[in-house]
This record gives C-alpha cells, sequence and structure tokens, in this order.
C-alpha cells in the first residue's frame, strides 16, 4: 500500500514542507508509534495552515525517534544546533540584578518550561480518558507543594459559562488553543481536563493539558528575571520528585512541537520600546545578536500594540536553563541601554 505525497499550500514556507521528499514520506507514512501516531496526524496542522512556520507536532515520546528523518533537520535548523548534540538540562539558581529597578520599561518577566509526563500521549494524541487521568496526577501532585508556592487548581469544566470571559480576560484561564494547535487536534474535547493551578501569591503557575501536558510559569510585574527564574526551579524541582516527566539524553525534555524539546524554556520579558518601535532595524539586530525573539503584546502570533514588545529566548536545545537566563539578561540590557541613546 502506498499513500499519496501530501499537498503543502504552493506558498507555504513551513520546515516540514522544505525537508519532506517523497521518498522520506514513503519511508515513514506507513509507520506508527507505540501509541499508534502517525505522520499523516503529524503535519495535519502545517497542511492545513499554509503560514505555518514548523508545521509539525508530535503525538508522544516515540515519534522524536520513529520519526526522526523528518523531525531532526527541522530540530537543527530551528535550534541552530549540529547533528550531534547532547541536551544540558542545567537549572542552577541565578543572581543577576533586576535589569529594569526604576520599572521606566520592563512591565513584567516570564519564565515557563513545558513538560509532558511519560507514558502518555501528547495532546494532539491523547484520549480523552488518560487525559483526566493527567489531570488528575498534576492535581494530586500540587496537594504538597511547598509553602511558599500553594496555591488552588480550578479545573475549567467546572466554571458556568457566563464567567469565563472575565476569567479570560483576567487570564485565569487559557482559551482553546489556536488554528495552528486546533488542526493538529490538540483542541478536541476543550475545556474537559483542562485547569490551571495558581499560587496565592499569583506568581507561579501550572497550565494542565493545553499544548504540552503541564505549562510550569512562574511570573511577576517586575524587572526581576532572576528571581522569577528561581522560584520556577523550586516548582520544578518539586514537581520532579512526584512526577515524572518524557525526556531524552540528546534531545532533553520533549514536547509537542519541536521549537519547544531541550529545557523546553521560554523566558522573556514585557518591555515598552517607544523609539525602538520607530528604529526597528536596530531592535532587530539587537534581537537576532543575542538570540532573542520578538512576539506580540499578547503572545505567539499576536501584533505589537503600545510598542509594548514580548522578548525571549529563540534557543531551548544545547543551551542550558541557566544560560538561557543570563543571555536574555545580557540581550535585555543592551535593548534597554539602545532605547535610552535614541
Ligand atoms: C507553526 O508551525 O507555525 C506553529 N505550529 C507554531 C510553531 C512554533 N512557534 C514558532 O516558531 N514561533
Amino acid at each position: 500500500m502506498t499513500l499519496a505525497f501530501p499537498k503543502f499550500h504552493r506558498n507555504s514556507r513551513a520546515l516540514v514542507k522544505r525537508y519532506l521528499t517523497p521518498a522520506l514520506y514513503e519511508r515513514l507514512a506507513l509507520l506508527k508509534t507505540e501509541t499508534g501516531f502517525t505522520l499523516d496526524a503529524a503535519i495535519q496542522s502545517g497542511l492545513k495552515n499554509q503560514d505555518s512556520h514548523i508545521g509539525i507536532y508530535a503525538g508522544d515520546a516515540h515519534a522524536y525517534s520513529l520519526f526522526s528523518e523528518i523531525l531532526n533537520p527541522i530540530i537543527h535548523e530551528y535550534h541552530a544546533v549540529k547533528e550531534t548534540f547532547a541536551h544540558d538540562p542545567g537549572l542552577d539558581q541565578t543572581h543577576l540584578p533586576p535589569l529594569d529597578p526604576d520599572k521606566a520599561f520592563i512591565l513584567s518577566s516570564r519564565v515557563r518550561v513545558a513538560r509532558n509526563i511519560k507514558g502518555f500521549s501528547f495532546p494532539c494524541h491523547i484520549t480523552a480518558g488518560n487525559r483526566n487521568l493527567v489531570e488528575s496526577l498534576v492535581s494530586d501532585a500540587i496537594k504538597k507543594i511547598p509553602q511558599d508556592l500553594a496555591g488552588s487548581y480550578l479545573g475549567f469544566k467546572r466554571i458556568p459559562p457566563c464567567e469565563i470571559q472575565d476569567l479570560l480576560t483576567k487570564k485565569q484561564v487559557f482559551p482553546a488553543g489556536d488554528r495552528f494547535q486546533d488542526a493538529a487536534g490538540i483542541n478536541r474535547d476543550f475545556p474537559d481536563a483542562r485547569g490551571i493551578f495558581t499560587s496565592r501569591d499569583k506568581k507561579f503557575m501550572i497550565w494542565v493539558n493545553e499544548e504540552d501536558h503541564l505549562r510550569i510559569i512562574s511570573m511577576e510585574s517586575s524587572s526581576d528575571i532572576s528571581g522569577v527564574f528561581n522560584r520556577l526551579c523550586r516548582g520544578l524541582d518539586y514537581l520532579s520528585t512526584c512526577l515524572e516527566f518524557a525526556w531524552d539524553k540528546k534531545q532533553g525534555f520533549l514536547t509537542s512541537c519541536p521549537t519547544n524539546i531541550g529545557t523546553a524554556m521560554r523566558a522573556g520579558v514585557h518591555i515598552r520600546l517607544e523609539k525602538l518601535e520607530k528604529n526597528p532595524n536596530i531592535l532587530n539586530q539587537l534581537v537576532n545578536q543575542n538570540h532573542l525573539q520578538i512576539r506580540g503584546t499578547s503572545g505567539e502570533k499576536t501584533t505589537v500594540d503600545g510598542a509594548i514588545f514580548d522578548i525571549s529566548n529563540t534557543q531551548r536545545l544545547g543551551i542550558s536553563g541557566t544560560r538561557i537566563i543570563q543571555n536574555l539578561h545580557t540581550g535585555v540590557a543592551e535593548i534597554i541601554a539602545a532605547e535610552k541613546k535614541l
């Protein structure tokens, strides 16, 4: 049996389109992972969204080895790593001074990591029953979280529909995923088994069953990126004692989107740059040379409003979490210096 080679949109610049040759497709198309995930399922998002950058999601940990011939070139290009690399998990606390103590530019700092629980399919391929089980495992784990991180879990299914909009505005609920995630199957059964754990001080959160089983987030309205990172490390240290995460010694933590593997960490600031907004060449140069990226004010694939940029790391693989924080600190310090000079 052969399957027809998939047709990507003629304008698509997705990495999956670039690397998926007919010969490679023929080798991989009939394979199934241990949980029954296929290449056709993996590339749905890229096929249905002609503006995809990557266009492929992993349905389980096994997909990373079974479909390595298509995933590895994408991973190497996105993460700018060579063929052979070793994941560096380093999560040593940092003690860098706040970047903007007068709060002239930085509105907030945020660090998140993605994690998936070993033995379960990832969100684009998980069954409804196993998604519920993931939610129970996380709810149990957080019962004994250290006191300074303690808080409460809000399962979205319990929220009356009339309250959802208000909670979305307050960012106490995450919405169903975007059209990229939707095409991949990540939004199935939303809002079942989705929820957010929030610490009492609202600086530590765990999103359950969004793009990954867990999105562990530390954030605050300050420029103390070190403090934010150190809080995340404490939460992660605890969670790692009660949950076993999908992990590979070369590729690090395994996630739905291949752009997140490795540390699975995104560390960034929301920063107001009124002068650099009018000088995009200077800003883009500083961002690129510091391995950072700009996202819109409300996150990925959104616009920049009121000169508020979301600036975060691009590298997640082959680099330690601690190094990511140090690089972000250096890069953002340079950006603030340039803004002050203009
Ligand atoms: C895409 O392929 O464009 C989406 N699945 C998002 C990929 C990850 N984000 C990114 O490159 N900034």
